[in-house]
């Protein structure tokens, strides 16, 4: 039998054998990964996924997806395949080798192509995920951002996948390997996270190790974890600043990464197999571990203790211990943490959610000591700045001469008055100068129009600044395009300039209203091209009965009623 911490078998082939694949590949059909695919690529090629030796066959798939076992009854809970377009899977056949290359271009692997097959995506949402329902991150994957065919087959690794940042802190299996084997580790218990550490992760931790007498693993998850977390970089900084309150001596951080699933049970078991490859003898899972949060139901997709039980009833055919947790929660009498299920009676427990930190961070509400370390707090804090102190970006929607560009105007004046963030104004007029100088008024050129103010709007809200648009972006389903971009930085706020088109066309400021009825200017918006009325802006404004410097008084009090200015 191997020795526990014995190199675990890589697809890499030999230094001299990749340069001449790299030549090779060069007439060889390329497919370029997705950042999922890299991930997955990436542990594939380096024995975190043994023992697969390549994306998933028909076979294999089939028997994953009903019997949680590769064809030949090897355990291995979660689909591993490669997702195509049609178009591309058109251009391929069984028997073919393909390159593929990451989204510089750059080579990774070669693949012999065995298998090319129409999936039952639903079957395999409702198998892998227990629901066919999007409001699981995976299943929307699945469904909205995965190929339409998978292909299967052998990989051939030629070099790892190139990360810029925390390099030092990446480890291969072999390296983790390498890495015990020098320190006379031989139990060493992983914890996985795709969280910042706070003080009940901390004791969890302590106590696990404690528990199965082992070495610990922080075994972060940097690769592809729950839309909506916080970010790896600012994850990664929050455990480098709690690495000191933990022994050195015995304990490792080190980055996986994995692009998880969110699959809980099955996602819980996929991890041990993982750790175990990594070297690892003992696995903490607690309460509802790799959860996707609610289903759109609004119910819990899985039990919480589920993933416990699952990776119980399998610890033993990987050869890796369970160590399990209930929730941890603090008690204030005794100012200390405990598992739920050992609180002394009668005691007062305290916990903040994840809702709760988040609504805190937003607000520049304190967070205790109690709750987390003060380090973990600033580097949070820097990433997600209070409310008042984000980018935010001020979306005036109206007819042509409904008083945008002035309220917009008075707006800026106003904001810059107040100082603290830059304001820039992609007012529709002058952005149809230079940003879109080459467009008309065709459907096709408006919305490349308004995605592209959309555009320029996420990046100014993303960098800490005010961006106020006025164009007249006429579509409804192209401001909700653009407010989803924003919204991934900032807030959002829409406000429909509500003059009515007969007032507009009174005024006809520019004259243009004139030529448009009289035909020369085609497709004007309200005359002979459509305006979808915005059902619920942040905010309408009356131009008709009200002064100019009111309504964007009215735009700074909704600021200031939704924490973006302070008074
Ligand atoms: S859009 O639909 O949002 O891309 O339009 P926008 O870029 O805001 O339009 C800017 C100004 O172009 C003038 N203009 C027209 N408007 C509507 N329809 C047609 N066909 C048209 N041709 C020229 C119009 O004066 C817009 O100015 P504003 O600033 O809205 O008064």
């Amino acid at each position: 039998m191997a020795l526990p911490l014995a190199p675990i078998p890589e697809l890499y082939v030999s230094y001299d054998s990749a340069q001449k694949l790299k030549v090779e590949a060069g007439n060889l059909v390329s497919h370029d990964l997705t950042p999922r695919q890299i991930c997955d690529l990436e542990l594939l090629m380096n024995g975190g996924f043994h023992p697969l030796k390549g994306f998933l066959t028909e076979a294999d798939y089939d028997s994953v997806v009903t019997t949680m076992r590769t064809a030949d009854g090897t355990l291995w809970p979660m689909p591993v395949t490669l997702d195509v377009t049609e178009e591309f899977a058109a251009k391929v056949e069984p028997g073919q080798d393909i390159a593929l290359r990451d989204q510089e271009g750059v080579i990774l692997a070669t693949m012999t192509i065995t298998d090319k097959w129409l999936p039952n995506k639903a079957r395999e949402a409702a198998m892998v995920f227990g629901a066919d329902d999007i409001a699981h991150p995976a299943v929307n994957y699945l469904h909205h951002k995965a190929g339409k065919v998978y292909l299967g087959g052998p990989v051939t690794g030629i070099q790892q996948p190139v990360h810029y940042d925390f390099k030092g802190r990446r480890d291969t299996p072999n390296e983790l390997r390498a890495y015990f084997r020098k320190m006379g580790w031989n139990r060493i218990v992983a914890f996985q996270t795709r969280n910042p550490l706070h003080r009940a992760h901390q004791e969890l931790t302590f106590r696990a190790a404690r528990e199965a007498q082992a070495n610990l693993l922080i075994h972060p998850v940097v690769g592809m974890t729950k839309p909506g977390d916080v970010d790896h970089f600012t994850r990664v900084r929050c455990y480098e600043a709690v690495l000191d309150k933990y022994p050195s001596s015995t304990t490792h951080l080190s980055l996986l990464n994995l692009a998880m699933r969110m699959g809980g049970p099955r996602e819980a078991l996929w991890h041990a197999i993982i750790r175990k490859n990594h070297g690892l003898t003992h696995f903490i899972v607690g309460r509802d571990h790799a959860g996707p949060g609610k289903n759109s139901a609004g119910q819990d997709f899985y039990d919480p203790y589920a993933a416990q039980e699952m990776v119980r009833a399998h610890e033993a055919e990987i050869g890796i211990e369970m160590v399990d947790f209930k929730q941890m929660v603090y008690v204030q009498e005794k100012a200390q943490y405990f598992p739920i299920d050992e609180v002394p009676a009668g005691a007062t427990v305290l916990d903040i959610s994840g809702t709760e930190l988040r609504r805190r961070l937003r607000e520049g509400i304190d967070i205790p000591d109690w709750f987390s370390f003060p380090e973990v707090v600033t580097q949070l804090r820097r990433t997600s700045p209070e409310r008042s102190k984000q980018g935010f970006t001020v979306f005036f929607t109206g007819f042509s001469g409904s008083g945008k560009s002035t309220i917009a105007n008075a707006l800026m004046v106003k904001l810059m008055e107040m100082g603290g963030r830059p304001v820039t104004l992609l007012d529709g007029d002058l952005v149809r100068k230079n940003l879109s100088s080459e467009l008309g008024f065709s459907k096709e050129h408006r919305d490349l129009n308004i995605r592209r103010i959309g555009y320029v709007a996420s990046e100014i809200t993303k960098n800490g600044g005010i961006a106020i648009c006025a164009p007249i972006a006429p579509y409804a389903a192209t401001r909700r395009a653009v407010r989803e971009d924003v919204e991934q930085f900032g807030a959002f706020i829409e406000v429909h300039v509500a003059t009515s088109i007969e007032e507009c066309e009174r005024r006809d400021r520019k004259g243009l209203y004139k030529l448009a009825r009289e035909g020369k200017i085609k497709e004007f918006t309200g005359i002979s091209d459509p305006y979808d009325v915005p059902e619920s802006p942040e905010l309408r404004l009356d131009t008709e009965q009200v002064l100019v410097d009111h309504c964007a008084h009215q735009v700074i009090l909704k600021l200031e009623s939704m924490g973006l200015i302070k008074a």
